[in-house]
């Protein structure tokens, strides 16, 4: 049954399915002196950091990240970010620069602008939106310091109208050392990259040190550890999401095509973790999709990694028809769904929970990662029923303008002042009759 697929899909992959590596484990306990929960671990980190500022940012840094920086050796000089980009594949920073102008396409064209009405003579009420003045990147480091993480996060920001964006990453080889990523931020025009990352940077962004002043949201991908922090300093400042692994249900019917489809279910793999699971009621289909799997993943750089992936978070799901797929897809609420079908938007209408949809045959997922122009910092878990993804209308917050009147005022008075009695607030009664 379809409750039942779901559960077990559901307990493949819990929102925190980063799990901690057993040499994470490790390490932490020896900065600690004992074994501490994940949880405990991010609100020692995030309090000490507080508390200390930069000293605790570098502490941390040091034990965790096996990073010797000083307080001025934090932020990457400017030099360091001119030099990047002048060493970079030209055809790279010229890749940057055609991203990025479409990011701005579309997230400026969805931006909210500010309403006004008038609804009698002599009201006014504007909703008007201000961009965030100060934002904070996380840059993953390990492998995954990716170009993309930081287009997909600040270029929305910009269009937003953010004036001050700071970027974090790990200062591994990976990370704020990786020339690929400083060329992208210079191309960007962000002048402020910081050498740290882990909790210890997300709680340094939040409440901010002598070296790196605190920001109004924090927006970007991490680890076990940097999502909790986020979640830690969430109500300091604003956070994007809680983010486990990726995930894509790619929905498809006799129309598909084997290896489209394989090659979709492994790019999604290819994270590590990532969910893949295709869903389809065409039977000769999983068997083709199966074969391709084996063969495709054998040539992958990241082959075994991938096989991993996919043995614990792949699945081939059989189902009685589309209608029966549609559901299952609704009741998963899916960070991406790639639907390759003879008429994906007879499907996509049925389907209301998906963080980011890629319909036809021609639109893998891997499109949006890169280059479409939705940012793909989307809703992972199910969290897609009540979540957005990223956008520019993150980086804005609104507020609303109120004018009347003195014929508005006496107009509306009655209303005001019967309530305000009912609620024994009698001040406000009186703020209002005393202009009558
Ligand atoms: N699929 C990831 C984004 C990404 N893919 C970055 C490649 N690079 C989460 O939407
Ligand atoms: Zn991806």
């Amino acid at each position: 049954g379809s409750a039942e697929i779901l559960q077990q899909l559901r307990d493949k992959l819990s929102p925190q399915g980063n799990v901690v590596s057993p040499r994470g484990r490790a390490l932490t306990e020896e900065v600690f002196g004992k074994p501490l929960t994940p949880a405990q671990v991010v609100e020692t980190i995030c309090d000490d950091v507080r508390r200390e500022g930069t000293p605790a940012l570098l502490r941390y840094s040091a034990a965790l990240d096996k990073a010797d920086l000083t307080a001025d050796e934090l932020r990457v000089p400017a030099a360091d970010l001119v030099a990047a980009h002048a060493a970079a594949d030209p055809k790279l920073i010229e890749t940057i620069g055609r991203i990025r102008d479409n990011i701005v396409a579309f997230q400026s064209a969805i931006l909210h602008n500010d309403v006004t009405i008038t609804p009698r003579p002599g009201v006014t009420l504007t909703q008007r939106y201000v961009p965030l003045r100060r934002v904070g990147v996380c840059v993953p480091g390990g492998a995954a310091a990716y170009p993309s993480t930081v287009l997909m996060t600040a270029v929305p920001a910009q269009v937003a109208g953010v004036k001050e964006i700071a970027v974090v990453a790990p200062p591994t080889p990976f990370g704020s050392y990786n020339t690929d990523m400083l060329a992208t931020c210079h191309e960007l025009g962000i002048t402020e990259v910081y050498r740290c990352g882990g909790a210890q940077a997300v709680a340094a962004m939040a409440y901010g040190c002598d070296v790196i002043p605190a920001v109004d949201k924090i927006v970007g991908p991490g680890n076990l550890f940097v999502a909790l922090a986020k979640k830690h300093v969430f109500g300091t400042v604003d956070i994007d999401s809680f983010a486990g692994p990726s995930e894509v249900i790619v929905i498809a019917d006799e129309t598909a095509r084997a290896d489209y489809v394989a090659a979709d279910l492994l790019a999604q793999a290819e994270h590590s973790p990532g969910s893949a699971i295709l869903i389809t009621w065409h039977k000769p289909l999983i068997e083709a999709v199966a074969a391709e799997l084996a063969k495709q993943v054998a040539v992958l750089e990241r082959c075994e990694l991938t096989v991993d992936s996919l043995e614990a978070f792949g699945a081939l799901i059989l189902v009685r028809d589309e209608d029966h797929a549609c559901e299952l897809t609704d009741q998963f609420a899916p960070e991406h769904l790639n639907i390759e079908t003879a008429d994906p938007s007879r499907l996509m209408a049925k389907i209301r929970n998906s963080g980011a949809a890629f319909l036809g045959h021609y639109t893998p997922v891997a499109l949006g990662d890169y280059a479409a122009g939705p940012s793909h910092v989307l809703p992972t878990g199910g969290t897609c029923t009540w979540a957005a993804g990223l956008s520019s209308n993150s980086f804005l917050r609104s507020g609303s303008i109120t004018e009347f009147t003195p014929d508005a005022l006496n107009q509306i008075a009655p209303d005001v002042v019967r309530l305000a009695e009912k609620e024994g607030l009698t001040a406000h009664a009186r703020s209002v009759t005393i202009r009558e």
